[in-house]
């Protein structure tokens, strides 16, 4: 039904998982605070990630961790603009993580190719910025505010109620005249759910996001992984591989993560056990 992904410059294939590299350029990942070196860094893993075999980069200006601070669109376009400008040429579309309309104009008009908006498009104000280009959208579900939404998620029915919201997202972006071939649907792991709230969109996958559109799944290094396997989040690597493959096996189209090449490797060998063709070649 959707083979392909319109993603600005690029047509992105969807017969296989497609890896996206995370690119945080939010002062709370860097060691030192000045601007420049920050810059050159969030480059330079951007690269780094791309030749690990990134099939997408995700630059991020604005932390939406639990109790992050609000940052200006000014700073986040300041933040970000220079790292796009040192990534767009490096082979792979850009996605921009924001959700302000502000910034999705100027990076857009930079060239990047993706808009992932946590707040799934729900401000008028998101749709006119990016309905008339030819980016793709990534339309996540949030319940709450990234400030609050961890002190007590609700649901009746979480599978049912996420599937509801990201419906009536992407009916809202076609009834504004977005094309289907643009929209990309993510359950949203971590916001403003609790592990269980997590654990069971991720079992149940495919009656999360649907049938009608590609999906997008980011559960790396967080919290729900921490949850099971007692460990801090720079020590998630395996937990969140199996987290990335058990999204892949229920059909997950794209997987945000910030291990690519390992992640890249569990695909290999997951594809090549149902696929003999893909290790006939191989040495012994
Ligand atoms: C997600 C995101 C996610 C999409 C973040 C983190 C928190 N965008 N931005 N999906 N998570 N589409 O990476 O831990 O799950 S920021």
């Amino acid at each position: 039904m959707f083979a392909t992904l319109q993603c600005g410059r690029f047509q992105l294939s969807l017969k296989r998982p497609l890896v996206m590299g995370i690119v945080n350029v939010t002062p709370d990942s860097f060691s030192d605070g000045n601007a420049h070196f920050r810059v050159n860094q969030a480059i330079e893993h951007g690269l780094q990630l791309v030749e690990e075999g990134a099939d997408i980069l995700d630059i991020g200006g604005e932390s939406t961790r639990p109790g992050a601070q609000a940052v200006s669109a000014d700073e986040e376009i300041f933040r970000i603009l220079p790292v796009i400008q040192g990534l767009l040429s490096a082979g792979v579309p850009l996605s921009v993580d924001t959700c302000k309309p502000e910034v999705m104009r100027q990076v857009l008009q930079a060239g990047v190719d993706m808009i992932n908006d946590i707040r799934g498009f729900s401000s008028p104000q998101a749709v006119d910025a990016v309905r008339e280009a030819d980016c793709a959208l990534c339309l996540m579900h949030m319940q709450g505010e990234p400030r609050t939404m961890q002190q007590a998620p609700h649901y009746d029915d979480v599978v049912a109620e996420v599937r509801a919201y990201l419906a009536a997202g992407a009916r809202r972006l076609r009834d504004a005249g977005v094309a289907a071939q643009r929209i990309v649907l993510d359950p949203g792991f971590g916001f403003g759910k609790t592990a269980a709230h997590n654990y069971a969109l991720l079992h149940h996958l495919p009656q999360a996001v649907g049938a009608d559109y590609p999906s997008l799944v980011g559960v790396s290094r967080k919290s729900m992984i921490g949850a099971l396997t007692g460990r801090p989040a720079n020590q998630r690597l395996g937990g969140s591989v199996a987290a990335a493959l058990a999204a892949a096996a229920r059909g997950a189209h794209i997987l945000r993560v910030h291990d690519v090449a390992d992640t890249l490797d569990a695909l290999t060998i997951w594809s090549a056990i149902d696929d003999p063709t893909l290790s006939q070649g191989a040495a012994a």
